[in-house]
């Protein structure tokens, strides 16, 4: 019976091509649930994308960790804020460039942040009240936390195929910039939650710092991490340079002039931007004297005032023309063209330091700027606020105003576009 048998392989092979689609789908979706689950996120996506971020202020976070705060409310809460921020960077993914979500690095990338509010899904109808719920909250946001380690390099990958596609026009550029700004800035936030509770409810008592609160210093010494992250930038300069230039600090408190100069602050974030603008003196300096047999000092200068901290770090390396600033804040510039393994020190635009930096001081609503001088050397300037409480979480929210960023930046500029070529004013000479 030729049909019958016919029938038969057919059926086979159909059965066999549903069976590879399943199998197939939940591998590249890294699942850990049912398909019948993740084909729910959409909806609860939607759902928590209405809500705006609850910023926090330094003042709030201190209070989670001390007596009158209990794991219970930070369960809560965080069951509620985290599906909000992740939800608000799930729907702005959406805007980018769609040749770039097509990209098999933003697609993994988005499946982590489906994944994960999915995982934290899970604990919305469970009792805060049962000890196994909280410890199984901690557990799952520590898996959440090593999920989305490698978030960054993963997008820069994604960028670099973008960019070696399609190339870096202007109006692409721009977006990227501003989505990875917010992206990231998210990111740092989430990360900042999901730490606090982790370090303060992981069920352990605290030693070591009696002033520090999870990742938060409440008196933060702040010339005692510039020095540390000089002498570490110094180490790494002297590997590879075998020299580095000396360290001159000077600090100002405005308050009280005798006592050295404390804020509430993360120190890991202050070390990582100091560390990175350290770094990119050393190596200005050292290229821009190679050739005299003295190096001038980086100076630094910190100064408490009764609204900021400042930071200035000055360098003698000789500057970079202000036109090229915003390149060195730029994603889509400063994306190494090919995933280079830096062994040694870091090369300039060697990738995300500085844009990450600037993004750890707006955290909490500072800034960070560079002000060069061409021809002479730069001045970086870290700005942050003194007071616990002006230091309040700076959040992207996806509204339409945001939407807008994106649709509508195509538009003529509403400035003129300087011409190569100056008018001829003889053309307007009165007649005789
Ligand atoms: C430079 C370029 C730069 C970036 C960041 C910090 C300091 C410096 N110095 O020449």
């Amino acid at each position: 019976m030729p049909s019958g048998r016919y029938i038969f392989f057919v059926l086979f092979f159909l059965l066999l091509r549903v069976l590879c689609r399943l199998l197939c789908h939940s591998s590249m979706t890294h699942t850990a649930l049912g398909n019948a689950a993740m084909l729910n996120a959409p909806k609860h996506i939607d759902y928590y994308a209405k809500f705006s971020p609850s910023p926090l202020s330094m003042k709030q976070f201190l209070d989670f960790g001390s007596t009158n705060a209990c794991e219970k409310t930070s369960f809560a809460f965080l069951r509620q804020e985290l599906p909000v921020r992740l939800s608000n960077s799930l729907k702005e993914i959406n805007l980018l460039p769609d040749q770039l979500i097509m990209t098999q690095s933003v697609q993994l990338v988005h499946s982590w942040f489906v994944q994960s509010l999915m995982d934290i899904l899970e604990f919305q109808d469970k009792s805060p009240n049962d000890p196994k719920v909280l410890a199984g909250f901690v557990d799952t946001l520590v898996t959440i936390r090593n999920r989305h380690n490698d978030v960054v390099p993963t997008m820069a990958q994604g960028v670099i195929e973008y960019r070696d596609a399609f190339g870096a026009d202007p109006l692409t550029s721009q977006n990227i910039q501003y989505f990875l700004d917010r992206f990231y800035m998210n990111r740092i936030s989430m990360r900042m939650l999901i730490n606090q509770h982790t370090l303060i409810f992981d069920g352990s008592t605290k030693p070591g710092h009696p002033s520090s609160i999870g990742c938060i210093d409440s008196c933060c010494d702040v010339t005692n991490v510039i020095s540390d992250a000089y002498e570490c930038a110094k180490m790494l300069c002297e590997q590879y340079y075998l020299g580095s230039p000396e360290l001159e600090l000077r600090e100002i408190n405005a308050k009280n002039k005798s006592q050295p100069i404390e804020i509430s602050y993360v120190p890991s974030h202050l070390y990582h931007m100091v560390f990175e603008l350290f770094k990119n003196a050393m190596r200005a300096t050292i290229e821009n004297h190679e050739t005299s047999s003295t190096l001038p000092p980086i100076k630094v200068m910190v100064a408490l005032g009764g609204e900021d901290l400042s930071i200035k770090i000055s360098d003698r390396g000789g500057g970079v023309p202000f036109r090229k600033i915003d390149r060195l804040f730029s994603y889509m510039y400063s994306t190494a063209p090919r995933p280079t393994i830096v062994r040694h020190f870091p090369q300039a635009g060697f990738g995300y330091g500085l844009p990450t930096s600037r993004l750890y001081a707006r955290y909490f609503q500072g800034d960070l700027q560079l002000y060069p001088m061409e021809g002479y050397g730069t001045d970086a300037v870290i700005q942050l606020k003194a007071l616990s409480t002006d230091s309040v979480e700076k959040l992207p929210v996806f509204n339409q105003t945001a939407l807008r960023h994106y649709k509508f930046n195509q538009e003529a500029d509403d400035w003129c576009v300087p011409s190569k070529e100056p008018l001829n004013l003889a053309a307007y000479k009165a007649a005789k």
